[in-house]
């Protein structure tokens, strides 16, 4: 399943709101109209100054039938304006605008008005491979330099996110440099951990846990056989999971801008899906993000 196969499979759903937070981005309220259009959603809320709001439709020819504006004068007022409307259930989704990935965060971390739904929030990226498969790379984006348990809990976000996006029993990947434990390498000994964990079905769902694993491993069959290495995760993983930000981000870009992959990002954890996406990301990337939002929502 790509991209396609899951926005064709999504259908039209009359009721789901997005808000975006601090919508001045024209590349996010394109997307929305498109996810208007096609059903995806029936109706955006954007919080931001209406009449900047406007000036940018105008600039981009974008209708706003479907959207209202929610005022608000400064990022941190965006982020927290579209919390509260995820918080008090008039809207379903949340999206960030033209605002920095830490300002929203906090609103969604805050303690008395925030959104958070699990012990640990974390970012999940869904890429299209080459293949034409959907994979899961987390946490590229979210969770700094995690601990074993941390990981444990990203981990599981993200097990249970793929299931709700229809990847029935994951095989999941976690990464290091090598594929044999290193007592003198922390990463290796977590991953074989994590691995443990899986065999003693410690996730919340079914999955197939293997690690260390490095990526060309993880990622191609063939390069695991050459090395010898027998897993039932080598070359199929449905979950790639990295063990800090900096090796995360890496990959990730370099899988978006070498590689040129289709990816979406969203952050789970929360009352509902926050769709992350960068200012570099198209108009369609986007539209991506809030269909697979949109199906994560529907099967969780
Ligand atoms: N899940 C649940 N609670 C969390 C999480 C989490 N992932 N992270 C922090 N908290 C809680 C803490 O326990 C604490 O109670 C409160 O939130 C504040 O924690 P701090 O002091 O660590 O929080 P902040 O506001 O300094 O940082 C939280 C961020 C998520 C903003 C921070 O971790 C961050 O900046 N991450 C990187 C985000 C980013 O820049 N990504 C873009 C790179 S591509």
């Amino acid at each position: 399943m790509g991209f396609t196969n899951l926005k064709e499979s999504l259908g039209p759903s009359p009721k789901r709101c997005l808000t975006v937070a601090w919508g001045l981005d024209s590349e996010v309220l394109l997307a929305c109209r498109e996810a208007l259009d096609q059903g995806f959603l029936a109706g955006v809320t954007v919080t931001a100054p209406p009449d900047q709001v406007k000036t940018l439709a105008e600039e981009v020819g974008l209708n706003l039938d479907g959207f209202s504006i929610r005022p608000a004068e400064t990022p941190e007022e965006g982020a927290s304006e579209a919390v509260r409307l995820i918080r008090e259930g008039q809207c379903d989704l949340l999206m960030k605008g033209g605002l920095q990935t830490s300002v929203i965060l906090r609103a969604v971390l805050n303690k008395e008005r925030g959104i958070r739904a699990q012990e640990l929030l974390s970012h999940v990226a869904v890429m299209e491979l080459p293949t034409g498969r959907l994979a899961l790379l987390t946490d590229a984006a979210m969770n700094i330099k995690p601990d074993l348990y941390q990981k444990q809990l990203i981990l599981d976000n993200a097990i249970r996110f793929a299931w709700s996006i229809g990847l029935k029993h994951p095989k999941a990947a976690v990464l290091a440099s090598i594929e044999t434990v290193n007592p003198q390498m922390q990463d290796t000994i977590d991953a074989a951990c994590l691995t443990l964990m899986g065999k003693r079905g410690q996730f919340t769902k079914p999955a197939t846990v293997d690690g260390p694993l490095a990526f060309d491993n993880a990622y191609s069959l063939e390069a695991a056989r050459q090395k010898g290495i027998e897993s039932e995760v080598a070359g199929q993983a449905d979950i790639f999971m990295v063990q800090d930000i900096t090796s995360g981000n890496l990959l990730y870009k370099a899988l978006t801008y070498v590689a040129q992959l289709s990816i979406a990002g969203v952050v789970v954890g929360a009352s509902c899906p926050i769709i992350l996406t960068s200012r570099a990301d198209s108009a369609p990337s986007k539209l991506n993000a809030i269909a697979l939002a949109c199906q994560a929502l529907a099967g969780s």
